[in-house]
């Protein structure tokens, strides 16, 4: 038989242990979310500047949502008439208050009110994304032309999912919108989240609304993340004080 009172010692040992070799690491902090803030280049992402293990910018030049590791989960579009597309501004080349040219967004095409950005951590070598973040760039009028003054107010939600796929947490609604549906982009905002245990997905939101556009959908991961192991370690660890506790 286990000498209970001795193996509890050598798990809270093992815990402490843990702690003080882990200064560093917040994992267990709370996520932290970010904007909605302007945003009219990559220049102006809170996320330029810091070291990632990996780090993708998606912004839907090429017509396509392929970068890797990222689905979005609803029906959506980037077949919308360049005269009407709303990129972020710097995608032509110029920050001059307008998206000109032939720049792509990411369009909702009349068919969803949210955009979900699924993360694999498979397909990014073992490690979901710690940073995410999303632009939104355009509101029109519900099938078509300009919005409602009613359109702009409250209308814009934006959560995020941890590695198991719990949400953590939503912000909004949000007011955004600026009664154009001529490319401008001084309205444009960006959204993010940072939770350092993982995103498994980001949700942009506007409910009602299926007039609408993102872009620039941008997501990274700290450099060392802790594996997936040491959850499952921790989480063992747990059950293992508990059913000694319970065997007390
Ligand atoms: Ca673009
Ligand atoms: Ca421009
Ligand atoms: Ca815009």
């Amino acid at each position: 038989m286990l000498n209970n009172k001795l193996f509890t010692g050598i798990g809270k040992f093992a815990v402490a242990v843990l702690m003080t070799a882990l200064p560093s690491y917040s994992v267990f902090a709370a996520p932290t979310f970010l904007g909605p803030t302007p945003y009219l280049s990559s220049s102006d992402s809170p996320f330029i500047g810091q070291t990632f293990s990996y780090y993708y910018l998606e912004d839907f030049e090429d017509g396509i949502l392929n970068t890797p590791g990222v689905s979005v989960r609803e029906f959506s579009s980037t077949n919308i008439s360049t005269t009407f597309s709303d990129s972020v501004d710097g995608d032509d080349g110029v920050v001059d208050g307008f998206a000109t040219g032939q720049t792509k967004s990411l369009y909702s095409n009349f068919s969803t009110s949210s955009f979900t950005f699924d993360f694999s951590a498979s397909a990014l070598g073992g490690t979901l994304p710690t940073h995410a973040g999303i632009v939104w760039t355009d509101v029109g009028r519900n099938n078509g032309g300009t919005p409602f003054a009613s359109d702009l107010i409250n209308n814009t939600l934006f959560e995020a999912f941890d590695q198991l796929g719990n949400s953590l947490g939503e912000i909004g609604p949000f007011s955004l919108g600026d009664s154009s549906i001529s490319r401008t982009t001084g309205e444009d905002r960006f959204f993010g989240v940072v939770n350092l245990s993982g995103i498994s997905a980001i949700r942009i939101s506007m409910p009602g609304k299926n007039n609408w556009e993102v872009d620039h959908l941008q997501y990274g991961a700290t450099p060392v993340p802790l594996p997936a192991s040491f959850f499952l370690f921790m989480s063992g660890l747990g059950l293992l004080g508990a059913s000694l506790r319970r065997s007390k």
